[in-house]
């Protein structure tokens, strides 16, 4: 198993659009555990691939606060979405800022699992929350960008900022 780096904004590898994952073998299990440990060492409810810039549509999602209860999601997709909530939403890839975002309240969703079965499930609260933003990024989206123009480019001077200081700490 391995702890693995979680890119951060500005980084435009954040932007690319995952791909398919057409076989379900020890490899992308491999992926999961490894994803799942740099989750629950990050004190995050989810993580997308893309966040640790591997292109495959591959989520893991947690919700319980004992780390006791992972779930992978590989190739997720809505089928179907009813209703608007409003949550408090935070990103590993954006670290402590928290905004409040509009989505679907309950959401029909399909992914396989590790044995590369097929579910179908509907759910709503936090995990319906939680699945939308982690396929938005393997779709390249943010949950800032869901935010006014002037919202989004504060966070993102805030951290273009950090990363010219950072780079001139290391030259
Ligand atoms: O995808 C990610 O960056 C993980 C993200 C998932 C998420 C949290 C809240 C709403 C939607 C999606 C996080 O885990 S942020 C980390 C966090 O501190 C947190 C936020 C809310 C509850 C528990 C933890
Ligand atoms: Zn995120």
């Amino acid at each position: 198993m391995a702890i693995l780096e979680v890119l951060h904004i500005p980084d435009n590898r954040l932007r690319k659009v995952a791909q398919a994952i057409s076989n379900v073998d020890d490899s992308i299990r491999e992926l999961a555990k490894d994803m799942l440990e740099t989750m629950y060492a990050e004190n995050g409810i989810g993580l997308a691939a893309t966040q640790v810039n591997v292109q495959k549509r591959m989520v893991v999602i947690d919700l319980s606060t004992e780390q006791s209860d992972p779930k992978v999601l590989i190739n997720p997709e809505i089928l179907d979405s009813s209703g608007t909530e409003e949550m408090q939403e935070g990103c590993l890839s954006v670290p402590d800022i928290f905004e409040t975002v509009e989505r679907p309240e309950t959401i029909t969703v399909r992914y396989q699992n590790l044995e590369g079965e097929i579910i179908e499930e509907s759910v709503d609260g936090l995990y319906a929350v939680c699945i939308q933003h982690e396929i938005d990024h393997l779709d390249g989206r943010l949950f800032i960008d869901y935010l006014s123009p002037l919202k989004r480019n504060r966070i993102l001077k805030k951290f273009e900022k950090q990363e010219k200081l950072q780079a001139a700490r290391v030259s």
